[in-house]
């Protein structure tokens, strides 16, 4: 069995997933934060994105890399800047550095949330991120580029939209990703023969969506999991539209607003 190492464990996108991941991968576990309830087959290795020999014990021998880590809503610069830019930064080199070659790196719907709802857009439109969160994502996209064909790594970003057990609001029909869907994905990254930087939305098989996941059913993406299932309840408590055009109309929602200086 392969090993696999999470980081940013102790959040909810790992915390959801990790019994999925346990039935393919051994599984280490790395956070700053305590993370919860390792189970006796999975083991822990605490590390700070700012600690390189941390990281560096954390990654070796590894199979492959789920980056989950890092800060994953707006926030301020300094924040941004130390967990998501130079965090994401020292992550890939400790990667490198261990001959760890495989990386599912956790981009975001954000690096692109300023294109409108009324636009299906593709993953080769120019990035339009909508706060230093999603510009924080897509530097991380190009860095996956840069250790990818620089270096022999094999990277999958994933512009993930909300990764929770049912869709949370009328946004997250048109974004939402089931775990499981989740999971197929990043196994995607992990085991996929011809990989070398790719980038897809993740996202489930939604009626309203904005995405043309295209490049994720050439890579053998068959997502299982439909938002419609949800959708009669979601639209029964919705609140309706803000008023403010740039959250109802941008597909980033309220982070297009989101301002933490
Ligand atoms: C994200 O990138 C966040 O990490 C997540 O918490 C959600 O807010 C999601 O985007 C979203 O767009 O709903």
């Amino acid at each position: 069995m392969k090993t696999l190492l999470i980081t940013g464990a102790a959040g909810g996108v790992a915390t959801q997933t990790r019994p999925l991941f346990r039935e393919h991968y051994r599984l280490r576990l790395s956070d700053r934060a305590q993370v919860p309830d390792p189970t006796p087959e999975e083991t822990v290795a605490t590390a700070d994105l700012g600690d390189m020999d941390a990281l560096r014990r954390a990654v070796s021998g590894v199979d492959g890399i789920l980056h989950l880590g890092g800060y994953a809503v707006e926030a301020d610069w300094g924040t941004i800047h130390d967990a998501n830019i130079v965090g994401c930064y020292n992550l890939f080199e400790a990667a490198r550095l261990e001959g760890v070659k495989r990386i599912v790196f956790a981009s975001s719907n954000h690096a692109v949330g300023y294109y409108p709802r009324a636009e299906t857009i593709g993953v080769d439109v120019p990035v339009r991120p909508d706060t230093r969160y999603g510009l924080s994502k897509a530097f991380g996209e190009a860095l996956g580029a840069l250790y990818a064909y620089k270096y022999g790594a094999q990277v999958l970003s994933i512009r993930i939209g909300n990764v929770t057990g049912e869709p949370g609001d009328r946004r997250r029909l048109a974004i939402w990703q089931s775990p499981r869907d989740f999971v197929q994905l990043v196994r995607i990254g992990l085991e996929h023969p011809d990989l070398r930087h790719e980038i897809v939305y993740g996202m489930s098989d939604n009626e309203r969506a904005w995405w043309d996941n295209q490049n994720a059913y050439r890579l053998g993406y068959r997502p299982v999991d439909r938002s419609e299932d949800y959708a009669e309840k979601v639209l029964a408590e919705d609140q309706g539209p803000t008023g403010d055009p740039r959250i109802d109309n941008n597909q980033g929602g309220p982070f297009t607003v989101a301002e933490v200086i």
